[in-house]
């Protein structure tokens, strides 16, 4: 079928060098092909062709002063992609790799992974190339107004709901959220992943996290396994990492490995959640910190890792969570892991696979849930949040999170049926991929050329 190289043609030559947003596309456009063959309303209406094109796109700038007093400058970006399905919804990600590719690669995947919660939210992403590391509290609290003071009259609780991302936290949300209300002079759900004081909706911290274990167990339970008893890798010491070593354990799994951008610890013993907790949520330390308090456990500096791997991946296991950044497990690492006998590997971030280690994992056809599903508890409970703000109603962690849970369950269901619908009833990425279009473009028809 033409469409995929006609479609990568026209992107490479209006978005020069996107290179992530050209994977993200790749991989969904591939997965399309036999959708479109049983279909050809799809090609009909033109749904590729306008789908791969985001709605709006806003890129700013940010001024702001650094506590020296000094002028600092960085880019803001906010890409509404899709809002077929409901208002533009996805976090923002302050870090200094932060392009228009990168955005645009995240935006494309959040239309696909919202479409999967099954919850009325369309697709969008945002953020800077601001680098928070080292920054004072001032210093955020003045970028985060700063950033705001732009993007506050694009966003609403109807418009775009902005949530955090890497880099955006609870903090950030406070201070950008307060600097919208005072300028939009409205106090609504115009962001998610606030705080338990003042509108935010229990288990949205953890439900990222919880929601990539969860996704786990259902590919698990399928093949007659569990988690029980099991050594799992888990790569980041974010917020993602924090709350699947949180669920791991609860499901009676043994998490050893963590990393940041630093290094990673091997800790054989398990992962100590209430220190990682302290060291990274209240100290906001490097992880290294982590062998002052568990001399026993073992600290790889990045410099230290096997020549292109990632030392994580080095670790033999039966289950593995990449959940810090796009592209940190390659195909060497893909090989690494099939051979120490990983046999479940459950995406908290987005795009952490490359192209050709996903492939590997599809052919060895083991439990391999890609992140626009594995990790879309954290969204689903963003849009939970959003419900609740609406009604003016708070629900207990325990409703918020059997939700959760239910949703998750339902995303396997649903991309493991259309998997099996298309003759691949393991390749949740072709499952997934079709089970996400579908919904988009049937609303994108339904609501006429707009
Ligand atoms: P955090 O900022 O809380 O944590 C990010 C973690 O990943 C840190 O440990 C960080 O290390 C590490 N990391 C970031 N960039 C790199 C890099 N280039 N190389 C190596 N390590 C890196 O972010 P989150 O936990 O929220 O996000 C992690 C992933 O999960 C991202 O891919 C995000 O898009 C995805 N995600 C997040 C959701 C959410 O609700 N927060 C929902 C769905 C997906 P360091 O501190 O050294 O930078
Ligand atoms: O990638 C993601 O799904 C997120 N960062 C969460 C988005 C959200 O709106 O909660």
């Amino acid at each position: 079928m033409p469409y995929v190289k006609e479609v990568f043609e026209y992107l490479k030559r209006t978005s020069p060098s996107q290179t992530e947003f050209y994977q993200a596309a790749q991989e969904v456009l591939e997965s399309l092909r036999p959708l479109m063959a049983k279909y050809p309303k799809y090609t009909q209406h033109k749904i590729i062709e306008r789908i791969v094109e985001p709605e709006r796109q806003i890129l700013f700038r940010v001024n702001w002063l650094d506590d020296n007093g000094v002028i600092q400058v960085n880019k803001g970006f906010r890409i509404e992609f899709n809002s077929a399905l409901g208002p533009y919804k996805g976090g923002l990600r302050f870090h200094p790799s932060v392009n228009a590719g990168v955005i645009k690669f995240l935006g494309f995947e959040q239309i696909f992974k919202n479409a999967l919660t099954g919850l009325q939210i369309g697709g969008g992403k945002g953020g800077s190339d601001f680098n928070p590391k080292g920054k004072s509290d001032n210093e955020i609290m003045r970028f985060c107004q700063a950033f705001m003071s732009e993007l506050f009259r694009h966003i609403g609780a109807n418009t775009d709901v902005p949530a955090g991302d890497i880099g955006v936290g609870g903090r950030e949300i406070g201070y950008m959220f307060g600097m919208y209300k005072k300028l939009a002079n409205k106090y609504e759900g115009a962001f998610t992943g606030k705080s338990l004081k003042w509108g935010g909706s229990l288990a949205r911290t953890e439900a990222t996290g919880y929601g990539t274990v969860y996704f786990a167990k259902y590919m698990l339970e399928d093949r007659g396994e569990t988690l029980e008893g099991k050594r799992c890798v888990v790569s980041g010491s974010g917020n993602v990492a924090i709350y699947t070593i949180e669920k791991l354990y609860q499901l009676g799994a043994l998490p050893i490995t963590c990393s940041d951008s630093n290094g990673m610890i091997y800790d054989e013993a398990g992962i100590d959640l209430g220190l990682l907790k302290d060291l990274k949520e209240v100290k906001r330390v490097r992880l290294s910190e982590y062998v002052k308090y568990v001399p026993t456990a073992k600290y790889t500096p990045i410099e230290a890792y096997p020549e292109g791997t990632n030392a994580v991946y080095n670790v033999p296991c039966f289950a593995a969570f990449p959940s810090a950044t796009q592209n940190e497990l390659n195909i060497t690492d893909a090989k690494n892991l099939l051979a120490s006998g990983c046999i479940c590997v459950s995406e908290g971030a987005n795009m952490p696979t490359t192209h050709e280690a996903m492939e590997l994992f599809i052919e060895a056809k083991i439990c391999y849930g890609p992140g626009k599903a594995a990790n879309a508890g954290g969204v689903a409970t963003s849009q939970l949040e959003m419900a609740q703000n609406a009604a003016k109603i708070t629900w207990s962690f325990e409703e918020v999170d059997a939700k959760l849970a239910q949703i998750m369950k339902d995303i396997y269901i649903n991309s493991s049926t259309t998997a099996a619908e298309f003759g691949e009833p393991t390749n949740l990425v072709l499952g997934a991929n079709i089970a996400g279009f579908r919904k988009v473009a049937d609303a994108m028809i339904e609501q006429g050329l707009v």
